[in-house]
C-alpha cells in the first residue's frame, strides 16, 4: 500500500460528478492513471450508500495499492476498514476521528487558512488539504484563498499538504511555482474526456 507521506496526486470521486453506477469504472481509470490516494466524497448520500460504494471501490484501489479515504463518515471508514478518513472544519475533531477509526487509519483535515493549517497540525492530523486555491464549483460556498500562503504553510506545517480547489493542468505550473508539492484534483479529472490520460499527464508533471 502506498503511504500518504509519499503521495503527490490525490483524486476524489465526488458523487456530484459521477453516478453510483460509474463509481467502479471511474475508480479504475483514476488508479490506472496514477493517483496516489483516492477519496470518496458523497455529501448527499446516506452512510449506508457510501459504505456500499466504498466496498465496491476497495478491491480496485487495493489492487493498485492506492489508499482509500472516506470523507466525513467515520463509522463507514471503521466498518469497511479504509486506509484513511477525512474530516472538515465543521466535522469531528481529529482525536474523535481516531478514536472511531483506530490506529491504522490515517486522518486528514480540510484547512482554509494558515491558522487552520497550523491548528490541524497541532491537533494531530496526518495530512491536510489547503484551499480552495481558486473558486470551484465542487465547493461553491467557499471563498478562494489564492496562492499567496502556500510557501508559508510549507514552512509552518510539516505534514503532507495537499493544495486543493480549482486545480487543473493549466494551473499546475503556477501552483508548483509557489512551492506546492502535492495537489488534489476533482472535477478536472472526473469531467475529462480521457480520464486516464489526464491523470497520467498531470502525474508526470508532479514527479
Ligand atoms: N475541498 P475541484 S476545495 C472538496 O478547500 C474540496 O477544502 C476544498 O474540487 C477545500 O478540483 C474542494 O473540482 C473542491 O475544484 C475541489
Amino acid at each position: 500500500m502506498k503511504s500518504i507521506q509519499d503521495a503527490r496526486l490525490y483524486g476524489i470521486i465526488d458523487l456530484g460528478y459521477v453516478t453510483p453506477q460509474n463509481v467502479e469504472t471511474m475508480t479504475s481509470a483514476l488508479c490506472e492513471g496514477g493517483v496516489d490516494v483516492l477519496q470518496i466524497r458523497a455529501k448527499k448520500l446516506t452512510p449506508t450508500e457510501v459504505e456500499r460504494l466504498a466496498r465496491r471501490m476497495l478491491p480496485v484501489t487495493r489492487d493498485h495499492a492506492v489508499p482509500l479515504v472516506i470523507n466525513d463518515h467515520l463509522e463507514v471508514a471503521a466498518s469497511v476498514g479504509s486506509e484513511g478518513v477525512h474530516v472538515g472544519q465543521d466535522d469531528d475533531a481529529v482525536a474523535k476521528a481516531r478514536a472511531v477509526v483506530g490506529g491504522s487509519c490515517f486522518v486528514g483535515k480540510s484547512t482554509h487558512s494558515l491558522d487552520q493549517a497550523v491548528a490541524a497540525q497541532a491537533e494531530g492530523a496526518d495530512y491536510i488539504g489547503f484551499g480552495p486555491l481558486y473558486a470551484t464549483g465542487t465547493k461553491p460556498d467557499y471563498v478562494p484563498i489564492g496562492l499567496q500562503d502556500i510557501a508559508e504553510v510549507h514552512r509552518r506545517v510539516l505534514l503532507p499538504i495537499f493544495c486543493i480547489g480549482g486545480v487543473n493542468a493549466a494551473r499546475l505550473d503556477e501552483i508548483i511555482g509557489t512551492g506546492a508539492r502535492r495537489v488534489v484534483v476533482v472535477s478536472a479529472f472526473l469531467l475529462a474526456a480521457d480520464v486516464r490520460g489526464e491523470v497520467r499527464a498531470l502525474k508526470r508533471r508532479l514527479a
